[in-house]
Parts: C-alpha cells; structure tokens; sequence
C-alpha cells in the first residue's frame, strides 16, 4: 500500500455543555482531521485531537500540527507497507507527539481496512458486536448542576459516570451523587493535579468510602511512586491515564504496583498499534482496561469504538454519543449509543464516511502533502 496524497483539516466544533476539568475550561474544540489517498483513490480518515493548549499532555493543536507536516506525513507518503503496524517504524526517529502520531496512524488503519474491506474493529482484533459507554462530566459551579448533569447522562441510560474533581472538588460531590445515585457505577479522575501534602492525601483516602470503581490520574503524570503509594492504603484501584504514554511506561507501572486498572487512549499511546500493544501488555498482567477519549469528534471516537471492541476492554469507555459533546458531528451517521450501549460497525473501515460538505463548513485551515 502506498499513500500519493495527505491533507491535514484544522476543524472548529462548538461543545453542548461547557467542559471544565482540574486545569481549564473549553466550549469548543480544534482538532486537525488527517486525509490519506492511495494510487486508488481510496481515502482514509484519522483524526488528531490534541487539546489547544499544553494543559493535558505537553502537546498542542500547533505542535501537533509542525510536527504532522513536517516530519510524520513527509516520511510516509511515497512510501511502501503492507500492514498499518508498520507505519509507527516509518517516523520511528520522531521521540513523542503521541496525538500527532495517533492521528496520522487512525487514518492508515482506516484506509488499509477500507481498501481490504474488513471493517476497523476487525482489523484491529476486535470480538464485541457493541460496546457499553459511560460519561464523563465536567468540574460544575454547583453541586445542584452536577447533580442535573449527572441525572440527564443517568436517564439517558449510560450506566457509568465518571466526575472530573479537583482539590477542594472531591469529597463533597462524590458525597452528593453517591447519595442520589446509590447504585451508579461512578469513578473520579483527578487529570494529576494532587499534590502529596497531608490535605490531598487524606482526601483522596477518604474517597475509599464510597465504592467507586477507580480513581483515575491523582498525582503528576511522571509521579508514579505516589500513585504505588495510595494504591497500598486504598482498596480502591488506582486508574492510570496521563503517566503511560508507551509501553515502557507501562511496565514500570505495574513493576511498582502503581495502578490496577488502565485507561488506554489512542492519542495518548500513539496510534491505534500502540493501543492494542498496550491493551495485550495489560492482560497478560490481568490489568482490566478502558478506552479513554479526548472529546473526539467522530473519526476518532470511530476508532475509540473500533478499539474498544478487543476483549480485554471489560470496563465502559469514553465513547458517548455525538449527541453528548456536539450539534453536528464530522460523520455519518453520527455515533449513537441506546441504553448506553454503542454497536460496533460491521461495514469496511470506519463504518463511517465523513460529511465533506459539513467539514468545509467548519475547516479553519488545510495543507496539502503530496507525492
Ligand atoms: O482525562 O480523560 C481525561 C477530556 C479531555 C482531556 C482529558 C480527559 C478528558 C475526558 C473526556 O475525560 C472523555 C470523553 O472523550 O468523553
Ligand atoms: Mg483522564
């Protein structure tokens, strides 16, 4: 297989509900769609969804987007492969900017299984026929908001929630909806902004009480002797999202008993080899894990689901519906979920095709990369 022509998209999406975690606040997203044609004509779609700013990870929608024209698309366009696995080796001198790398590996995973004509999730190793989603729910201004928002995603029949918390956000929130909700499936994911003072400690301690089924990223990312360190004292398990980037991270997390349950995002890994490497890494140490999302518009949350469909992701994922994050999403038809559940597409590649007149609509910027 060979790539002739690549194109990056810069979109624009306005969020339905403000979103606000431990580290800012967004009402819109700007993610870079990544566009790849073979000798065919065959067009294959991924997508990059850093945030704006270096808020989450140390990358940006900018360096994101150097980084694809650059180095990433140069490299692989012209040249010659035969499985998407293969890619990763082709820009292999490139340290890090995983979601840059991400974004240009989806779209070769989709146009291979597209031009194969196998569905993604098949390619990909998946099992499931439909995958369960669970949401997750931003920092609020009250408690009474949360309570609402957490009653809208429960009526609505996603049967997990996850709350965003924050020091001085925690304890009573959990309380709340705990209260409200006595038997939802609830977690809490604190983006790595505790600290390891007395204070912070005790609070996240005292999350231990109320049968949460993990407790995601509380420390720095790099701070992987702190999470050991909760997870001896807490029954709870301890969830890792932003400390594995690579598979060697992943190894020397579960050598030192830092998490017992792992978020896997595509972005986050680098791409969807990656993220099945680290879905097989996982099992082979009875790690249970969960696909992460990054609000992504509906290519990339295609490919969430795709993934998701692996038989070691036995928790929900962050794979709600369109309807959940946008008015409009990029594909068709958009990602539906009833009673919680997202089924997994049977048709060649995505299952998907993105709504090109729409795109144009809401595309701020394109470059070209050709042959
Ligand atoms: O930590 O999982 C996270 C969104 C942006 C940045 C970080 C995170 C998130 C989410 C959203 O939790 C999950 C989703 O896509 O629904
Ligand atoms: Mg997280």
């Amino acid at each position: 297989m060979r790539v002739t022509h690549a194109s990056l998209h810069l979109v624009r999406l306005p969020l339905v509900h403000r979103f606000r975690t431990s580290s800012h606040a967004k009402d819109h997203l700007d993610h870079i769609l990544v566009r790849l044609t073979d000798a065919s004509g065959a067009v294959g779609w991924g997508e990059i969804a850093s945030p704006t700013d270096p808020f989450y990870s140390p990358e940006t929608v900018d360096t994101c987007w150097l980084v694809a024209e650059r180095y990433l698309l140069p490299s692989l366009v012209g040249a010659h492969w035969d499985d998407p696995a293969e890619v990763g080796g082709l820009w292999a001198r490139v340290r890090g900017h995983q979601f840059a790398k991400a974004g240009v590996d989806i779209a070769a995973w989709t146009l291979w299984s597209l031009s194969g004509g196998v569905s993604l999730a098949t390619a990909l190793g998946g099992t499931r026929s439909s995958v369960v989603a669970g949401v997750s729910l931003g920092i609020e201004p009250t408690i009474d908001d949360l309570l609402a928002e957490v009653g809208k995603h429960v009526d609505a029949g996603y049967p997990r929630v996850k709350l965003k918390i924050a020091p001085g956000w925690d304890v009573e929130p959990v309380r709340a909806v705990r209260a409200a909700f006595p038997d939802l499936q609830l977690h809490v994911d604190a983006n790595g902004v505790y600290g390891e003072s007395d204070d912070e400690v005790a609070a996240l301690r005292s999350l231990d009480d109320h049968g949460l089924s993990m407790i995601e990223q509380p420390f720095a990312p790099r701070n992987l002797l702190a999470h050991a360190a909760l997870q001896r004292d807490i029954e709870t398990p301890v969830c890792l999202d932003e400390s594995i980037d690579t598979l060697d991270d992943l190894r020397t997390a579960v050598v030192l008993g830092a998490l017992k349950v792992l978020n896997i995002k595509v972005s986050r890994m680098g791409g969807l080899g990656p993220a099945v490497a680290g879905h097989d890494l996982a099992a082979e140490h009875d790690i249970p894990v969960w696909c992460g999302g990054m609000h992504e518009f509906g290519v990339g949350r295609a490919a969430n689901v795709a993934l998701s469909s692996l038989p070691g992701f036995t928790l929900p994922s962050d794979v709600s519906a369109s309807a959940k994050y946008y008015e409009r999403d990029v594909v068709l038809p958009p990602i539906t979920a009833s009673a919680g559940v997202v089924e997994v597409p049977t048709g060649p590649g995505l299952g998907h095709t993105v709504d090109e007149e729409f795109l144009a609509s809401v595309t701020v910027r394109s470059a070209t990369i050709a042959a």
